[in-house]
Order: structure tokens, then C-alpha cells, then sequence
């Protein structure tokens, strides 16, 4: 067994990249071929991906790879739950729309009113958020295309059918779409049918490190890599992904995924489907080897950028090494949200927002940017709190250590103020967990590399992290954690 070169295409919803990784029995080493902004459109008619743009640099991020030396496979891995339609012709229909486009308002009723919330849950296991696939295919039925729609292809099974020409549906991120069995862990051909949808247009069900085809001979043309060169089903949800790359060398460890979103949970063998579980609102997504992705999301990181991006506007953005030096320095405890509060989901006006919902609650808006930035990353660290807390109850396991994986864990206040939020210690990095577990995947699948705790035990003894230590008074941060309640 020798070492080999793999491409791993990570999309997420504010940038993307293509990475080449070398991995073999004792290496794993990233480089980055190709870094892109991902900027989504708003058109007359809603929110949308430019799903176009982001092909065009996957391929250009390919063809970069290329030129570094032999690239084995390709894997691709994005944000969850968006798809396209294709038409009978296997033509898009339309570009696919942003999670966070408005027209999700009162489609989730639509669908609750066909099939009850404690039904639902019973099958998917699924967290309800409103832009759950499910909700967003009762908003889009009722448009013109919808006649025409053949073939439902999630985001990265979108872009691998643009590469191969090959048509299949990746199970971890078809667990986050609301018609996937999580028990039985296929389609429901139940749900499928009871919500009135055509069961041909889900494609079958492919496993992580299963074959997705080969390139096409144009794409082969463009990027220059070999004719016949694979490319890779991987833990094509970018969660599942940064979950299979979790540097844990023990059982029972708890996460957080932290980048657009944080993703605070658990990895489990058998879903959670209780009356408490779906009361407290969390999923049961699907993760490598059949593992349950027991988890909460929390409005993440999209706070920050989300302010940070109202202040470019106003040529006010200082930069975020400065924002996080005011953060440090500002007064702990000031203000406290509750990220989780759907007031910002969407795109917007963010530090308005933190306005308002600190006035409604009683409390005082921050008024500096590292006000706000401190007011974010507290009530972060408190979300974590809370999710994991809950999280472990749920599911009857201890906490015992925090792995912070994914861009916020290069946020050394974050990562600082998680562990003291939680008395628990953290264990921060890899940055890059989403693109290290798409290639362990496709270096698995040519026999480099064990089982998933090999994969781990691999990020382990090569990947540099940080560890943080509770400090600072705990009885403020319990005192600060009941303010989360109010909030
Ligand atoms: C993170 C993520 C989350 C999913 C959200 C929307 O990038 O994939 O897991 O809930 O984006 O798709």
C-alpha cells in the first residue's frame, strides 16, 4: 500500500474550495488548489444558488489540481438539503434555490397538515427547520416547472452528474431531505407517497466510497486529469464529512462543527426517535458506516458574517483580527441572544436584528462591533452549552471532552469560551475536517486506510490541534446560561 492523491470539491454556503490531499496508512497532507466566494443571486423570484459559477471554479480548482500530479479520484461534498430538478431531457430546471430564500414560509404547514410533526419524526428522525427538502418541495410544487420535474438531484449529486453523466442520490445528505427512513436507512417510500410525490424522481441510494461515475469527456478535456478518472460517492453532506474527521481516539466524544452553521452534537449507533428527542428538536442525519449524526443546528458562525458583511457595507468593517482583540476586551456578559431564534435566518441587516431582539427581551444593544461580536461568541458558547447538555441526556451518554472542528475552530475566544461554558475540555482543529473526511473516504475506498476510527486515530497523529482547559467562573457562565433561557 502506498500513499495517492485524491481531489476533494467542498462547497459551503459562503465559499468553496477544491483541495488536494495526499493520504496513505501514515500521512494526510492538504494543499489548496483553488479557493472561491461562493455568492448567491437574488432574483424577482427568490434566492438562488448560482449553481453555474460554482461549477465553472470546481472545474477550474479541478484543473488546478491536476497540474500539482496524479489525482486518484474526486469527491464532492456541500451544504445539505438544496437540489435541482432535472426535466425528462435531464436539462436544470431553474436555478436551485437558497435554503434560506422566503418562500419556505408556510410550506412546512402544508406538509404538517398532510402528515402530523410526531409522524414525520417517527420516520426521518429529522430536526425541523424550515427549509428542510420536504418543506421546500411543498413551496416549489406549486410552480410552473414542477410539471416538468423528472429527477431530484441534491447539490453535490447535481454537480457529479454534471462531471459523469451518472444519476444517484448520496444517503448522508439524503437524510437531511425529510423523506429519508432513518431506522431503515433508504427512502420512504411512505412519506414519499403519503406527501404525494412521485417516488422515480429520487434516484437509488448510493453509500459513502461507493463509485459515482467517471469524468465526462469534455470535463476530462477542461481539467486536464485522466480519461477515466472516478469520481467518488463521499459523506457528501459536509457535516457527515466533518464528523467522519473528528480526531477522536476514544468512544463517546461529543462535537461541534463550526463554520456557517455549528453543528453541536453526538455520534450515535441507532437513531433517537422519542417524543423528548423530537420536543427538543434534534436530528438523527446519517454519518459514515451507518453511524447517527445526533444533532442540533445552531445559527453558527452566519451571525458574525452576517454583521460583519452589514458593516463592509457601510466601509465600517475593521478587519477580524481587530473585531476579535475588541471582543476580548469588551465586557463580558453585556448582552445575551438566542442564536437559535429564527429572526436570523435570513440574510439581513444582522446587528439591527441584535438590536431588536435584545430590546425585546430586555436588554441593552451592544452598540461597538466587538460589542456585538462578544455578545455572538458568548451566546455561541452558551448554545453549545445547552446542545450538548441536552444532547447527552437524550441520549443517556457523558460528556467527557468537546471536539471543535471546522473554520470557528481557528476562533481561539470561541473555543476558549465553549470550554468554560461547559466546564468540559476542547479539543480544537482540524480546520479542514469537511475536506480531510472527504478524501479519508476516498482513500478508504482504495483500501488506504481502515475503518472509521482509523480514519480518526489518522487526523489524530497528523493534524495540529489546540487544546483549551475550563477557566474563568463557572457560576457566571451558569448564571449567563439561565439569561439563554430568557432570551
Ligand atoms: C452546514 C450544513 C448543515 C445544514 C445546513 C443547511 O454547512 O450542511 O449541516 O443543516 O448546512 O444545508
Amino acid at each position: 500500500r502506498s500513499d495517492a492523491a485524491f481531489a476533494a470539491v467542498d462547497l459551503g454556503a459562503t465559499s468553496g474550495r477544491v483541495i488536494t490531499g495526499l493520504a496513505g496508512p501514515d500521512r494526510l497532507e492538504l494543499s489548496e488548489a483553488h479557493r472561491f466566494a461562493n455568492m448567491p443571486v437574488r432574483l424577482p423570484d427568490g434566492l438562488r444558488w448560482d449553481v453555474l459559477a460554482l461549477y465553472r471554479e470546481m472545474l477550474e480548482g479541478l484543473r488546478a489540481a491536476a497540474r500539482s500530479g496524479p489525482i486518484t479520484s474526486v469527491g464532492i461534498d456541500t451544504w445539505a438539503v438544496d437540489y435541482g430538478l432535472l426535466d425528462a431531457d435531464g436539462a436544470l430546471l431553474g436555478l436551485p434555490f437558497h435554503y434560506r430564500d422566503s418562500r419556505n414560509a408556510g410550506a412546512a404547514e402544508q406538509v404538517l397538515a398532510v402528515c402530523g410533526a410526531q409522524e414525520l419524526y417517527a420516520v426521518n428522525g429529522l430536526q425541523h427547520l424550515p427549509f428542510n427538502t420536504v418543506f421546500q418541495l411543498a413551496a416549489h410544487r406549486a410552480g410552473a416547472q414542477w410539471g416538468a420535474a423528472r429527477t431530484l438531484l441534491l447539490m453535490p449529486d447535481l454537480l457529479t452528474h454534471w462531471l459523469t453523466g451518472v444519476v444517484g442520490t448520496e444517503i448522508t445528505n439524503a437524510s437531511t431531505t425529510g423523506l429519508f427512513d432513518a431506522s431503515a436507512g433508504c427512502w420512504s417510500d411512505a412519506l414519499i407517497g403519503r406527501l404525494g410525490l412521485e417516488r422515480s424522481m429520487f434516484p437509488p441510494l448510493r453509500e459513502p466510497g461507493d463509485p459515482a461515475g467517471t469524468l465526462l469527456p469534455h470535463v476530462v478535456e477542461f481539467t486536464g486529469l485522466p480519461a477515466g478518472t472516478p469520481v467518488t460517492a463521499v459523506a457528501s453532506h459536509d457535516t457527515a464529512s466533518a464528523v467522519a474527521a473528528v480526531p477522536a481516539t476514544e468512544p463517546g466524544f461529543a462535537y461541534v462543527s463550526c463554520g456557517t452553521w455549528s453543528l453541536a452534537g453526538l455520534e450515535l449507533q441507532a437513531p433517537v426517535l422519542t417524543q423528548e428527542s423530537r420536543a427538543a428538536n434534534f436530528t438523527n442525519e446519517r454519518g459514515v458506516d451507518g453511524t447517527i449524526r445526533y444533532l442540533r443546528n445552531i445559527m453558527g458562525m452566519w451571525l458574525l458574517e452576517e454583521c460583519r458583511r452589514t458593516w463592509d457595507r457601510r466601509g465600517e468593517d475593521p478587519g477580524l483580527p481587530a473585531l476579535l482583540a475588541e471582543a476580548a476586551r469588551a465586557r463580558p456578559f453585556a448582552a445575551v441572544i438566542d442564536p437559535d431564534d429564527e429572526v436570523f435566518l435570513a440574510p439581513g441587516d444582522m446587528p439591527s436584528r441584535i438590536d431588536t431582539h435584545l430590546v425585546g427581551i430586555g436588554q441593552v444593544p451592544p452598540g461597538s462591533p466587538g460589542g456585538y461580536v462578544r455578545c455572538v461568541l458568548e451566546s455561541l458558547a452558551l448554545a453549545h452549552r445547552r446542545t450538548l447538555r441536552e444532547a447527552a441526556g437524550l441520549a443517556g451518554r457523558e460528556l467527557t471532552r468537546i471536539h471543535l472542528v471546522g473554520g470557528g475552530s481557528r476562533n481561539e475566544l470561541l473555543c476558549q469560551w465553549t470550554a468554560d461554558a461547559t466546564g468540559l475540555p476542547v479539543t480544537a482543529g482540524p480546520a479542514e475536517a469537511t475536506a480531510l473526511g472527504n478524501i479519508l473516504v476516498q482513500a478508504r475506498a482504495r483500501g488506504l486506510v481502515g475503518d472509521l476510527a482509523d480514519m480518526r486515530q489518522l487526523v489524530a497523529r497528523t493534524q495540529e490541534l489546540r487544546h483549551y482547559t475550563p477557566q474563568g467562573d463557572q457560576r457566571a457562565w451558569d448564571r449567563a446560561a439561565a439569561r439563554l433561557e430568557q432570551a
